[in-house]
């Protein structure tokens, strides 16, 4: 390559990067922010009759409008099937995917840069009482209902193979199709990762004749994804999730954050923005981290909230802990 064509490609190439990092700008001008989630997965991303959304992925779109927009409500919401979720995130149909996707190291290439880990995940199996069985391995020659485009149908050949068992699988695009002929006896077990088939199971008309295996054969860390080449969009979405994990271990929560920022605590002081300017170098305002306590809460309230041990899908914090109380969700200092 000679000189002037070696400029020239520098050329091109900073000016791809320039145009990509506008996520930011893109967002503010239009006043809402579209965050591509599930279909309708209780827990996570569920529209009630009116279109409101609710759920612990929801929770993390309507932290990042609080902290970008001031105003949790600023939310479009796309539903997009495992299938069909990536592609809009390329093409800029969404700003962000949150959407109970697990990083890959192919996805990571592929599709985006992965912002966090929000949920930590494993694939699990659920089958009917019926079929008296209490462990996975007894599943040889089973039928077993999932979803395309998943990790899901990866790990379950992976699975069957390690173990030398058979198996069927009958994949469906939506979860409620894959739900539907589960409960309808096309398959022996329905596997997903654990969460989901806690938040499916509440879809059963006879849940409690259901059981989940005690199994997980995977591990699915589950978070949002942001597009390449936006470096600045990235660490707003990195460090709502931070901030919010570092909220909670610092004690402060919706009910408490204005008080909070009396704080004489130098942690509490910079996470509020009281002291320096952590929002600004952002690209964000000072106090970005009130907003999202205000309006959506910590990480243990969202978590709680959505799908907690007093919610309806009951979950244990588990791995989800902070890893201060023997999970391992761990947040790098704001400083
Ligand atoms: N975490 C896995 C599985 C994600 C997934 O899409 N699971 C289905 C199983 S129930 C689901 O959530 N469907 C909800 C939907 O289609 O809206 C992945 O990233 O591939």
């Amino acid at each position: 390559m000679n000189r002037a064509m070696l400029l020239l490609a520098t050329f091109a190439l900073g000016s791809v990067t320039a145009a990509s990092a506008q996520t930011l700008k893109a967002v503010k001008d239009r006043g809402s922010l579209i965050c591509g989630v599930g279909q309708g997965v209780a827990g996570f991303s569920l529209p009630d009759d009116k279109g409101n959304w609710t759920g612990f992925d929801v929770d993390f779109c309507r932290a990042i409008a609080a902290a970008v927009l001031n105003d949790s409500t600023k939310v479009k919401f796309t539903p997009l099937s495992a299938k069909d979720r990536f592609e809009p995130l390329k093409t800029g149909g969404i700003d962000v995917l949150s959407r109970n996707t697990t990083w890959t190291l192919s996805r990571d290439v592929a599709f985006g840069n992965f912002a966090g880990v929000t949920y930590y995940d494993g694939q699990g199996f659920m089958v009917r009482k019926g079929l008296k069985i209490n462990s996975a391995l007894q599943l040889d020659g089973a039928s077993v209902c999932t979803q395309t485009g998943t990790t899901t149908e990866l790990n379950l050949a992976d699975y069957f193979r390690s173990n030398n068992m058979k198996y069927e699988v009958i994949a469906f695009a939506t979860a409620d199709e894959t739900v539907k002929a589960y409960e309808s006896g096309r398959c022996d077990a329905f596997t997903t990762d654990v969460s989901q088939l806690y938040a499916e199971k509440l879809k059963l008309a006879n849940a409690s004749d259901h059981v989940i295996l005690p199994e997980v054969i995977s591990k699915e860390p589950l978070g949002p994804l942001v597009r390449h080449g936006d470096d600045q969009w990235f660490d707003i979405v990195k460090w709502v999730h931070f901030g919010m994990l570092n909220a909670e271990e610092l004690g402060v929560a919706s009910k408490n954050v204005d008080e909070a920022t009396k704080s004489n605590q130098p942690e509490i002081r910079r996470l509020l923005g009281v002291e320096s300017n952590f929002g600004e170098q952002l690209g964000l305002t000072k106090d970005w981290m009130v907003r999202v306590i205000k309006q959506v809460g910590n990480y243990g309230e969202v978590f709680d909230r959505n799908v907690g041990l007093h919610s309806k899908l009951g979950i244990a914090r588990g791995l989800n802990d902070l890893w201060t109380k023997g999970g391992i969700q761990y947040a790098p200092p704001i400083r």
